[in-house]
């Protein structure tokens, strides 16, 4: 299948992983651009020097195109950005807030830049400060989130910018990814479901709540402040969306989250932990390789794509 982001990113398909803090680290980065998709080192909130070595591992184990996201609220992401030009990453993705600052270096690098955004007026921005392609992601998706929908962003986006887009949000198997071209996304970015993989290094009690996961088992915290969060229902969302109906204060909130990703992901804290994953977890039932959920992906969306009267 080729679109104008398998062209601008040397893949053999048109889908590329989440950039997730914590879980996306070099062997989940590893595994999917070896399968031919591109695989992402997500920096979340960890140090330049982290990241740095992230990238060697990869380099050391597979010559296929793979990226960095640059999540811009990481207090050394100044120095990440620089750590990207120096160690000759090629993708770079960004989220939760503007890249702007960085576009020109990166350009001048050499780098395919591709914002995620959350908005029609985004992607514009995003369009005009250089951006090779965007990636709209809509409100179903885990983690930090815009207010739109996968499935009214995507065509509005599309309408507004030249660049090809990339749809996520809520997308996890053929069915969705058919559903994003039909849309007018040049590829697709997903996540949940690569939270499970073989190779994710994400604890098995974390993978277990994904792959036990009802339709409407995650809860959006935060909106209150303005950092919406979407994760699984668990004690801690609840005392968090309790404090946060009594108008608890951003600290307090805070106070309650601290580090709790990390706990999720590497404790198999599932009391305590934030248990981040899109409204299509619902959807994951199995752990599988990359190899076999991309395929898998790619062969039902190829059929329902090519599928005639
Ligand atoms: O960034 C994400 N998802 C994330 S980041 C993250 S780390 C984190 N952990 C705990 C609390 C908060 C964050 C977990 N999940 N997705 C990409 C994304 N970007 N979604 C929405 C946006 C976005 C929103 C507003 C991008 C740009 C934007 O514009 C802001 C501006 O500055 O104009």
């Amino acid at each position: 299948m080729k679109t104008r982001v398998t062209e601008l990113l040397g893949i053999k398909y048109p889908l590329i992983q989440g950039g997730m803090a914590w879980v996306a680290e070099h062997h989940l980065a590893a595994a999917v651009s070896k399968a031919g998709a591109l695989g992402i080192i997500g920096a979340g909130g960890a140090p330049a020097e982290f990241v740095r070595d992230q990238i060697r591992q990869v380099k050391a184990v597979t010559d296929n195109p793979f990226g960095v996201n640059l999540m811009l609220m990481n207090p050394e992401a100044d120095a990440i950005a620089q750590v990207i030009i120096e160690e000759g990453v090629k993708v770079v993705t960004t989220g939760a807030g503007n890249p702007g600052k960085y576009m020109v270096a990166w350009k001048e690098a050499g780098i395919k830049v591709i914002p995620v955004v959350a908005s029609v007026a985004m992607a514009k921005m995003m369009q005009r400060a250089g951006a090779d392609a965007v990636i709209a992601e809509g409100m179903e998706s885990g983690g930090h989130i815009g207010a739109a929908t996968t499935m009214t962003l995507v065509p509005q986006v599309v309408d507004a910018v030249s660049i090809p887009v990339i749809a996520a949000g809520g997308i996890a198997d053929g069915r969705g990814f058919a559903a994003a071209l039909m849309l007018g996304a040049e590829a697709v970015q997903m996540g949940t479901r690569f939270v499970v993989a073989k190779e994710s290094i994400v604890h098995d009690n974390y993978k277990k709540k994904i792959l036990a996961a009802k339709d409407i088992d995650s809860e959006v915290t935060g909106m209150s402040h303005g950092h919406p969060v979407r994760q699984l229902r668990n004690p801690m969302t609840r005392e968090y969306l309790k404090l946060e109906k009594e108008g608890a204060s951003f600290e307090e909130l805070e106070h309650l989250t601290l580090g709790s990703l990390r706990k999720a992901v590497v404790e198999g804290d599932v009391v305590n932990g934030t248990l981040m994953a899109g409204q299509i977890a619902g959807l994951v039932k199995e752990e599988q390789t990359c190899k076999e959920m991309i395929e898998e992906i790619m062969q039902k969306a190829q059929a329902l794509l090519g599928r005639k009267e």
